[in-house]
């Protein structure tokens, strides 16, 4: 697998001088400053190759863009409203520009309002450091008394709503505005950050947008982008909802593998494809990770890999990230698996045979603490994930090759 890192433009406090150390083969990157629905100007990429391929003192990386993350799709398509289909034209455009600047490997979500949400950014690990953390009743208190949903208890089961609601009383105000930022101000990559209001306008907006509905929007989005996207040699790859249920009543489409399977039926290009996130998909006791990389092989474009420990197996649940090895995931047969799906197309002659992997998020471990990068991505907690997931690539093909 080709070993990326997330690197979030120059204002992130882990350099590329950091990624090199790491063994980063090359960058995921997007650029965050254009809001979505905008176009992507070649300049603008350009730019960013350019910012990517050498240090600051002119020295270069060795390091190239190679895949984008995220391509955000606006509010507008994903509710088919307001001046959405222009917004389509725009993102084609996108695709283009990429792809005239060489790259080709472009990951999208299509969840409502909310991109990856956490209650807890920095929760105390075992071992001294910090991980991110969904606790359900923290977010059913959030949802309830902070942001006051009308019908939100509805959604929660009946303990949850008790526990929430002591849990909101002994609240001190700090934690509360940290719980309210933590949901709604947008974790890194998220394309849009809101304020309470906000996020209450853009409930409204999804009233009458149900599963069925949103589902059906994703699938004409793809229906367009997908000619575009094979005219111009590019992998479209949506990454799963995170977590993989619906949130504030919102309904989220890409969580199972049912939900691929539909996708994938109704726009059968291989353009259009599927970001494995590990940690996401993981995050729910019925997706089967290595069955699903058996099942979508030769549409996953683009790899997460993390690991999560859930509280309970039920559906929703709370969740800590947990060391990339460590976990409910079997990190050995997902990657077992995915090497394989690369071995299958070697053999079929596929030019692109080689999955782009990043080490997702990581702990806060020694002096990532006093560096204060973004929540999740950490330079010595990544780098120490990286180690370990290529640790077990090297072993596995080895065991391979020898076989
Ligand atoms: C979180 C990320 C997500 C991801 C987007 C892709 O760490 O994996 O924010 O970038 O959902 O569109």
């Amino acid at each position: 697998m080709r070993q990326t890192w997330r690197w979030f433009g120059p204002v992130d406090k882990v350099t590329l001088a950091d990624a090199q150390q790491a063994g980063a083969e090359a960058i995921v990157t997007a650029l965050h400053h254009i809001t979505s629905g905008a176009v992507w100007p070649v300049a603008e990429i350009e730019k960013r190759q350019g910012e990517v391929a050498s240090h600051k003192d002119g020295t270069p990386t060795g390091l190239a863009w190679e895949v984008v993350e995220s391509l955000p799709v606006s509010e507008a398509i994903k509710t088919q409203t307001g001046d959405w289909r222009g917004d389509l034209d725009r993102y084609a455009e996108s695709l283009a520009n990429l792809a005239q600047c060489g790259i080709h490997t472009i990951c999208y979500n299509f969840m409502p309002v909310l991109d990856w949400t956490r209650t807890d950014l920095r929760a105390p690990t075992a071992t001294g450091g910090a991980a991110m953390v969904f606790d359900l009743v923290d977010f059913a208190a959030f949802d309830m008394h902070i942001l006051s949903r009308a019908g939100a208890r509805d959604d929660y089961p009946r303990d949850v709503v008790d526990a929430a609601a002591e849990r909101f009383t002994a609240m001190s105000d700090d934690r509360k505005a940290e719980l309210a930022a933590n949901v709604t101000a947008g974790l890194p990559g998220a394309a849009e950050r809101w304020t309470l209001d906000d996020v209450r306008a853009k409930l409204a907006d999804y009233r009458g947008i149900d599963a069925a509905r949103l589902r059906r929007h994703h699938v004409d989005f793809l229906t367009a982008m997908a000619p575009i996207a094979e005219k111009h040699g590019v992998r479209l790859c949506c990454h799963p909802d995170d977590p993989p249920w619906p949130l504030l009543g919102l309904p989220r489409v890409w969580s199972t593998a049912d939900d691929v399977r539909h996708v994938f039926e109704a726009v059968p290009s291989q353009a259009v494809g599927l970001t494995l996130c590990a940690g996401s998909f993981g995050a729910r006791p019925d997706n089967d990770l290595p069955a699903m990389i058996g099942e979508f092989g030769p549409r996953i474009h683009f790899v997460h890999l993390r690991n999560v420990t859930r509280a309970a197996d039920a559906v929703p649940c709370s969740f800590a990230e947990d060391a990339h090895l460590a976990g409910q995931t079997d990190m050995v047969a997902v990657i077992g698996a995915l090497l394989q799906e690369e071995r299958r197309r070697r053999n079929e002659g596929r030019a692109d045979w080689q999955i782009p992997m990043r080490p997702d998020h990581g702990h806060e471990i020694l002096d990532d603490a006093v560096r204060g990068a973004q929540p999740g991505y950490p330079a010595i907690g990544r780098l120490k994930g990286l180690a370990e997931l290529r640790g077990v690539m090297t072993a596995l093909e080895a065991c391979c090759a020898a076989a």
